[in-house]
């Protein structure tokens, strides 16, 4: 039996989500020019798609589960589970209004035209907010419409902001943060249900390994207790003598987001030669 993953199979998701397999040791060969492709080493067979059909094929079962960002995964609305955050692809959906608007809140939008390739997700925001605006649905180059007079505001997908900036537009509201996910049909056999537990503990080791560091550093043998009080680990640090007498080689793992903090704390409390070295894999 093969689990079939619907992948994307050109744009922003596709390099990401390829690297994500490899990383979860599942060779698959890119899309280009295929619909689907065979892992080697496990029982995983790709379907390459354009993002916007991944829910539909998953809720037919024609495949098992995709990858794909939120803001789709919510637009389409279909009867889905999310099984797990990828943590790529990130964006947010905003709305934006001319950089010249005196913007003061959502009631702006009250009697206006919002231009989106979103009006599931925007409508339902609107309507929890209590605001009457018509929603204009295009399918691309919304961030022209306010300049063409097509719309007062639009809804659109932003990451880094410079596609706002070089139309004239504000971001005014962000509507979801969103990322890629995995996505399962509610429908599935014990035996594929086996193999996602597989592949969702590959994911959840890469994933704790990409926010990990592994950190060694020497410390005086009468620093010690301060230095170690410093470090998570994952256990307990791992202390090795040096052959130097009186020192010590403290070996334990760093969350990225704590990482410039600690080090700073380290080097206060006496460590040195701090090395820092990125984890592959992490298995708990
Ligand atoms: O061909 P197919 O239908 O599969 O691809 P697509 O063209 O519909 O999607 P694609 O490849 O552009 O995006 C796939 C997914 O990537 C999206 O559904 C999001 O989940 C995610 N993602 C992350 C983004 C962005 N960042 C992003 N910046 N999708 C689109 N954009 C666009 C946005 O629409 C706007 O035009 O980039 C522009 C804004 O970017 P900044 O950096 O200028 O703010
Ligand atoms: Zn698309």
């Amino acid at each position: 039996m093969k689990l079939r993953l619907a992948i994307q199979k050109s744009g922003r998701l596709h390099d990401d989500s390829i690297k994500l397999l490899k990383e979860c040791g599942i060779d698959v060969s890119n899309g280009l020019n295929k619909l689907k492709a065979e892992a080697s080493n496990f029982p995983i067979e790709v379907y390459f798609l354009r993002d916007d059909d991944i829910p539909q094929y998953v809720e037919d079962g024609v495949a098992d589960i995709g990858i794909v960002g939120e803001n789709v995964v919510y637009e389409k609305n279909k009867p889905l589970t999310v099984l797990n955050k990828l943590g790529f692809g990130k964006c947010r959906l905003s709305v934006a209004v001319r950089k010249s608007e005196n913007y003061t809140g959502i009631s702006f939008l009250e009697g206006k035209k919002v231009a989106t390739s979103y009006p599931v997700i925007l409508t339902k925001y609107l309507k929890d907010k209590g605001v009457n605006a018509e929603v204009h649905e295009i399918s691309g180059s919304v961030e022209i419409a306010p300049s063409i007079g097509l719309a007062d505001a639009i809804c659109d997908l932003v990451s880094s902001g410079s596609t706002l900036f070089s139309n004239g537009l504000q971001e005014a509201e962000t509507i979801l943060s969103s990322e890629a996910v995995l996505v399962a049909t509610n429908s599935l056999d014990a035996g594929k249900k086996q193999i996602i537990d597989r592949l969702l503990f590959r994911i959840e080791s890469v994933k704790k390994a990409r926010n990990t560091k592994y950190i060694l550093l020497n410390a005086p043998n009468d620093k010690l207790s301060e230095i170690i009080a410093l470090l998570p680990g994952m256990k307990s640090p791992t202390v090795l003598p040096l052959a130097e007498p009186g020192w010590s080689s403290v070996h334990s793992v760093l969350n990225e987001n704590d990482f410039w903090e600690i080090i700073e704390q380290l080097k206060a409390a006496g460590a040195q030669g701090i090395l820092v070295v990125p984890i592959e894999k992490m298995v708990i």
